[in-house]
């Protein structure tokens, strides 16, 4: 690639600190990086060395690391500047670097020359940027995973077996006054078949790298003056919310995010859901269905005193939200020993949706009581026991999980109509779903998805 130029950018975190490091990537890098020194730099050779100005005074002293193309982090020649950590010194330098025709990096463009030349695949390009967002060590240790290939050597894999049987359907087309059975077509059905619960599979694992990457998604719901917004107080450990005995205080969403054991959990307090309400109450209510529609968990708030009360009121809004946890409040205006509702109702809830949920936590927002068994079972979901740590979680994005439905929704097609003996239907199916898995690696690329992917990086890096 001899017509890119050279980027550079400071890649340390902005603020003092022990070392600060500039780094250059492109065809001029070494060059820039001998001007600077007023050295030679041998690869893979830490240089003691002084960083000088235009007119030779020392602007620092440090290291200088010269890693060539193309065994670098980019695939170019690379030159990292290892100086003291200091805003302004490093601002010189970098400055120095532009005057010897080094431009200034625009956010994730080292790593996106990584993946122009083949170094990374998309997927692990953004697991670069998923594990210098990382929260915790568990999101960490996953987005590790994604940059060494766990993910994408899965998608590949896939993509790998499809367009075998792609090769098998065109081929059988140019034979088309056969049936397909005459032509291996239960074998390759069978082999669709399997492609497609391997493809289920991966979106699970997907589904869950997205959980590990942005946080559990966690509406709190529940009918007005229940105590959703004492109980994301109390989750929150701070007083967030507004909370009084007004039923209908809560009218917009609030959000706050919260750690359990080191577990990130994004919150959602919502108004409470109530027939009627005025016009703002009325808005409330509708933000609270629509968040509800991006949730991966609903928090049910009733009040335990009368909890079948208040659960016809969120039925249908909770229906779609892929897990349930029901908190049953109040308990401590119940009386010792009293059940938390007449007999018989206060068992798993008896709605429908929500039939295979567990049975109610019985806690109490304003005294904390109970608090710890929801702590728990927030973190339990959070941390997807689905999927134990032992096989190997790998972070995921929204974009790889959309992109494998839709490759799974292709794959299905493809399957009816194999079935139908449409063949060039199959076909058409199959090249899409195989296109779309490599959306997930970049083999397939979207005119404007690298901008918006990379844009989102920090600059350096
Ligand atoms: N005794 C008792 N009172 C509580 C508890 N939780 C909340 N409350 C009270 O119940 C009232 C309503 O609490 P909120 O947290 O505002 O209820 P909400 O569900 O957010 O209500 P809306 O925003 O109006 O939908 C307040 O007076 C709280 O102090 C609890 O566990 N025990
Ligand atoms: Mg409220």
């Amino acid at each position: 690639m001899t017509d890119r130029d050279t980027i550079a950018a400071i890649a340390t975190a902005a603020g003092a600190g022990g070392v600060g490091i500039v780094r250059l990537s492109g065809p001029r890098a070494r060059a820039i990086g001998e001007a600077v020194t007023a050295r030679a730099l041998r690869p893979r050779h830490a240089h003691h060395a002084r960083f000088l100005d235009a007119a030779g005074e020392a602007i620092d002293d440090g290291i200088a690391l010269y890693f060539a193309a193309p065994a670098s982090y980019t695939g170019e020649d690379v030159v990292e500047l290892q100086g003291h950590g200091g805003t302004a010194v490093l601002q010189v330098l970098l400055a120095r670097c532009r005057e010897l025709g080094a431009r200034l990096a625009r956010p994730g463009e080292f790593s996106e020359r990584a993946f122009l030349e083949g170094r990374l695949d998309l997927a692990q390009a953004e697991a670069v940027a998923d594990l210098v967002a990382a929260g915790d060590a568990r999101a960490a240790r996953a987005a590790r995973r994604a940059l060494d290939g766990e993910f994408s050597q899965r998608v590949e894999a896939i993509a790998a077996e499809l367009l075998a049987i792609r090769v098998h359907v065109e081929a059988a087309i140019d034979f088309a006054d056969e049936p397909l059975d005459t032509l291996g077509g239960a074998a390759l059905r069978a082999r669709l078949a399997a492609t497609g619960d391997a493809l289920d599979a991966l979106l699970a694992r997907a589904e869950h790298g997205r959980r590990l990457r942005d946080g559990l998604h966690a509406v709190i719901v529940g009918p007005p003056n229940a105590g959703k917004s004492s109980l994301l107080n109390a989750l929150a450990g701070s007083d967030r919310a507004i909370v009084t005995d007004i039923a209908g205080t809560t009218r917009d969403l609030l959000h706050e995010v919260v750690r359990i054991d080191g577990v990130e959990l994004s919150l959602v307090d919502t108004a409470g859901l109530r027939d009627g309400g005025d016009a703002i109450e009325r808005e409330g209510m509708r933000r609270a269905h629509a968040e509800l529609q991006r949730a991966d968990l609903a928090i049910i708030v009733l009040d335990a005193r009368d909890p079948a009360g208040g659960r016809t009121a969120v039925a249908d809004a909770i229906a779609g939200v892929p897990q349930r946890v029901w908190v049953h409040n109040k308990a401590d205006l119940l009386a010792a020993g009293e059940p938390a509702s007449p007999a018989g109702n206060d068992g798993a809830p008896d709605a429908t949706p929500g039939a295979s949920d567990e049975p109610p936590l019985r806690l109490s927002a304003l005294s904390g009581v109970g608090l710890d068994a929801l702590h728990a079972r927030l973190k339990a979901l959070a941390a997807g026991d689905d999927i134990g740590e032992g096989t190997g979680a790998f972070t995921a994005r929204s974009r790889h999980v959309d992109t494998l439905r839709q490759a799974a929704v292709e794959l299905a097609a493809a399957r009816a109509q194999l079935s139908h003996e449409s063949l060039d239907l199959a076909a058409e199916a199959l090249r899409a779903a195989h296109d779309a898995l490599g959306e997930i690696t970049g083999r397939v690329r979207a005119d404007d998805l690298l901008g918006h992917i990379f844009s989102s990086f920090c600059v350096g890096k």
